[in-house]
């Protein structure tokens, strides 16, 4: 089956940065296996528009296990009255594990959106950031500039698929755009979450494809 996409689609590509491959701060299960395909998705020009996020935090971060003294990474704690998980430091503004991935020629991109740079907030989604003060999440500003340039669909790839993949699609449908996650072009930190990702995307409309299915219209 092949996938025609349109010209108001976009490739949200999610943070492929260092840190998330194998041998990085916080390891995506096979993370690296999806940066040649990446490459050459980027390369052959199917979208029209291509946004990369970044993950990038300030030292301290409230997501950091480091930063709550007798905790560990993976324990959850509650934050604003809801569940955060700590994580190991990783994507400290700056240093190289933060970087977008060197072995991907992103000359194609229009935007770069950088997230979780609020000392106190963690930011899975390129939409919305995990907390607000009063409830709401705070927009990025991603969906209207999304919206602005004629968008009304995406393809959310990138890593990683259980956390900010997964909640970028869920945004993405929530907001207003027809979402699709290709498969192959993500990876998971915990790979037994795959069963549990795949019943809600699919519960949310999101289409799962694969990247060899991506055609230009
Ligand atoms: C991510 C955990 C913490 C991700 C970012 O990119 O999926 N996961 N920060
Ligand atoms: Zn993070």
């Amino acid at each position: 089956m092949s996938q025609l996409i349109s010209p108001r689609a976009a490739l949200i590509v999610v943070d492929v940065q260092p840190d998330f491959m194998p041998c990085g701060a916080l390891a995506c299960h096979e993370g690296d296996a999806i940066v040649p395909s990446i490459d050459r998705l980027l390369r052959s020009r199917v979208f029209r528009h291509v946004v990369a996020t970044q993950d990038w935090h300030p030292r301290g971060h409230v997501s950091f296990a480091s930063s709550h003294p007798g905790r560990a990474p993976f324990e959850q704690i509650d934050l604003y009255g809801q569940s955060q998980t700590l994580w190991p430091d990783h994507c400290v503004q700056g240093t190289p594990g933060a970087e977008l991935h060197p072995a991907i020629d992103w000359s194609p991109l229009d935007a770069v959106l950088r997230k979780g740079s609020d000392p106190g907030v963690d930011s899975y989604s390129g939409f919305r950031e995990n907390h607000g003060p009063a409830g709401a999440r705070p927009s990025t500003g991603l969906a209207g500039w999304l919206r602005e340039r004629g968008v009304d669909e995406v393809f959310v790839c990138g890593l990683a698929r259980d956390v900010c993949v997964l909640w970028t699609a869920q945004d993405a449908v929530e907001l207003g755009f027809r979402a699709h996650l290709p498969w192959d072009l993500s990876r998971p930190v915990t790979p037994d979450t795959d069963a549990a990702t795949r019943v809600a995307l699919l519960a949310q409309g999101i289409a799962i494809t694969e990247a060899s299915e991506l055609r230009r219209e």
